[in-house]
């Protein structure tokens, strides 16, 4: 179903033109508005007039998460307080937290773009949908539930926490779509099985998944365990939460951005460069609409591209791939440049092997030095010492394959990694 057939079905020229008149009015709300931009213009000697076709973006200036953090709390504001409704901030584990503020009007625009997001996953306003994102200053729990209600869903507020007590919620409340993290509804299915509940035999038929970079391996496990179909929602505090792009139930491929809103741009984010279509590079992210805090070029660190072929599901939105990964994320071993999920979609759907997973990077004799650890689904392989060097062997050359270097492959027992609430943390950089 599509929940916004006008909107999301307009032809492409139209779109452009909405943009168009969408971005001139942002511009000169933020020149007027925000001290921050009305010096950022200047030095770059733009005036909001200047801005005549869309080929302008490329002159306008990037706003930094560290240009948020400067401003923090509100400088970056563009209304009175008393616009404000509500606040919501990153958590920011280095530094200050972002902290971003939303008018009524952004919150409607929210839930409609969140609503249009489980529509296109699927959802339906006949459905339970179980939002298990975090509620709180995190965008997550908030925006998947103003996005259901907005769909005429029923939602059960679960949040994230007391796992096994959701599962079992899930089964008691008849849940049929859920939304959480990638590795939560991993978290679950195992929860579930340790009381006796297999999540494949309950009436959930649909996950929203999204919040923490996931591979299409990591899917299609999770589809196969939990019974479901998976589907990709992709957002960020900085930009609105849940619901700037979605992978549609048709294809499944790549996540329709709602481009009435949220205008995209693909940099190389090394010199800022805007590259041509199709090509990999930073994610750079244009407000249209919002007033709270609208952004300019915000540079979101992650890595995709976009696909403007048409798509079979109707909507003319442009498509973004899965993130492969965050610029900052990037780990750099021995030279050698390594995203964590190059090593996922290594590890994930490898037999014997659980999808659980924790990489440890430290520098010995001024030598980095990459492991990865990976649970067994059996613990009793442990005694079996040819197996398992047969299985440490064989993830070792796929690793080396991958990323053309050697890594330390550690299998450990069953359920003794790190599981998460919320996003997992898989890295931890020892150097
Ligand atoms: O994670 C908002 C959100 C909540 C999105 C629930 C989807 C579902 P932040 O905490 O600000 O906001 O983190 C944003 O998370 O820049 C990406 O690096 C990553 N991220 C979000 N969705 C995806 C996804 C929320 N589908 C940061 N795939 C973003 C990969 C994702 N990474």
């Amino acid at each position: 179903m599509i929940f916004n057939i006008d909107k999301e079905t307009m032809p492409r020229e139209k779109i452009r033109e909405i943009q168009l008149s969408r971005l001139q009015d942002l511009c000169r709300r933020v020149y007027a508005n925000v001290p921050f931009y009305r010096r950022s213009f200047d030095e770059k000697g733009i005036k909001p007039a200047d801005v005549q076709s869309l080929d302008d973006l490329k002159f306008l200036p990037f706003t930094l998460k560290q240009d948020m953090r400067n401003n923090y709390p509100y400088g970056l504001f563009a209304v009175p307080m008393e616009m404000i409704q509500r606040i919501h901030a990153s958590s920011g584990t280095t530094g200050k937290a972002t902290v971003v503020g939303y008018t009524k009007r952004d919150i409607e625009m929210w839930a409609e773009c969140a609503a249009r997001s489980l529509a296109a996953a699927g959802a339906t306003a006949n459905d339970i949908v179980q939002v298990s994102y975090g509620y709180g200053l995190f965008t997550g729990g908030l925006g998947a539930h103003y996005g259901a209600e907005r769909l005429g869903a029923t939602v059960i507020p679960m949040s994230g926490g007391s796992t096994k007590r959701q599962v079992q919620l899930m089964r008691d409340f008849g849940a049929t779509v859920l939304c959480c993290t990638p590795s939560y509804a991993l978290h679950l299915y195992d929860a579930g099985l340790e009381i006796g509940i297999n999540i494949k035999d309950l009436p959930l038929r649909l996950g929203v998944f999204g919040a923490e970079p996931w591979t299409e391996e990591m899917r299609r496990e999770i589809e196969d365990k939990l019974g479901i179909t998976a589907t990709n929602i992709y957002g960020l505090s900085e930009i609105m939460g849940p619901g700037v792009s979605q992978s549609c139930a048709k294809e499944q491929y790549g996540m329709h951005i709602w481009e009435d809103h949220f205008l995209p741009e693909i940099i190389d984010p090394a010199t800022g460069e805007v590259l041509p279509e199709g090509s990999t590079g930073e994610l750079v992210i244009t407000t249209l609409t919002k007033q709270g805090i609208p952004l300019v070029r915000y540079r979101t660190r992650d890595i995709t591209s976009l696909n403007y072929t048409p798509c079979s599901c109707g909507r003319t939105h442009v498509r973004m791939n899965r993130i492969t990964g965050r610029s900052d994320d990037m780990l750099i071993i021995r030279g050698v440049n390594v995203f964590p999920s190059q090593i996922e979609s290594v590890l994930v759907g490898q037999p014997g092997i659980g999808p659980h997973y924790e990489i440890v990077v430290t520098r010995e004799h001024f030598t980095d030095h990459l492991q990865v650890k990976v649970e067994l689904v059996d613990a009793s392989l442990l005694e079996k010492y040819s197996e398992l060097e047969k299985v440490r062997d064989r993830i070792r050359a796929q690793l080396r394959t991958v990323l053309q270097l050697d890594v330390e492959v550690t299998l450990v027992s069953p359920n003794t990694l790190k599981r998460f609430e919320g996003k997992a943390k898989r890295v931890t950089d020892l150097r």
